[in-house]
């Protein structure tokens, strides 16, 4: 229900996203990130941070992007809608250094629960320690050997987290 909730909100969203004025090349503005979607390649959960991190320009990192909120995962969702494909894609969430307890690269703890995980998932346990963006919209752990696509995001700091915040990305846990 949260989860559609979010959509109907993204509905809206969607005529004033992807614009580029807010980005620099090669990433598109998508609601309030910046990101780049790869819906052609497929590789594992290090391929796919390697070639984030390559992406970067002038002193801004860039690695697989952030989700920290519906204002920020929605747009992403009919951004891959619109533009390129439903599928799965790597985004940078991971449990590997502790089984169960959820980081994002940026170091933040990751929401657990609707509307971004469906109910029972995560369901991989230690065999499944990366998280994935489903076709649905949602998030998932997956076996991070298996071939994905990939969304990359400037930062250290999470989309919503770009507009005016100096806060480093560690000090905060939500
Ligand atoms: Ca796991
Ligand atoms: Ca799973």
């Amino acid at each position: 229900m949260a989860h559609f909730n979010c959509l109907l909100t993204i509905a809206v969203l969607s005529f004033v996203s992807t614009s580029d004025a807010f980005c620099n090349n090669p990433f598109h503005e998508v609601g309030s990130a910046c990101l780049l979607v790869n819906s052609k390649d497929k590789m594992n959960w290090t391929q796919a941070r390697d070639y984030c991190k390559s992406l970067s320009y002038s002193i801004d990192p860039t690695d697989l992007a952030v989700v920290t909120n519906c204002q920020d995962l929605n747009p992403i969702w009919q951004y891959l809608l619109l533009d390129h494909v439903l599928d799965e894609y790597w985004l940078g969430g991971y449990d590997i250094e502790q089984e169960g307890v959820w980081h994002w690269v940026s170091s933040k703890l990751v929401n657990m629960g609707v509307p971004f995980w469906p109910a029972n998932i995560p369901d991989g346990g230690p065999n499944e320690n990366c998280l994935m963006l489903t076709a649905a919209g949602f998030f998932d752990d997956a076996d991070c050997s298996e071939e994905k696509h990939v969304i990359c995001s400037p930062h250290s700091q999470s989309p919503s987290e770009r507009q005016g915040s100096a806060r480093p990305p560690t000090t905060r846990h939500t």
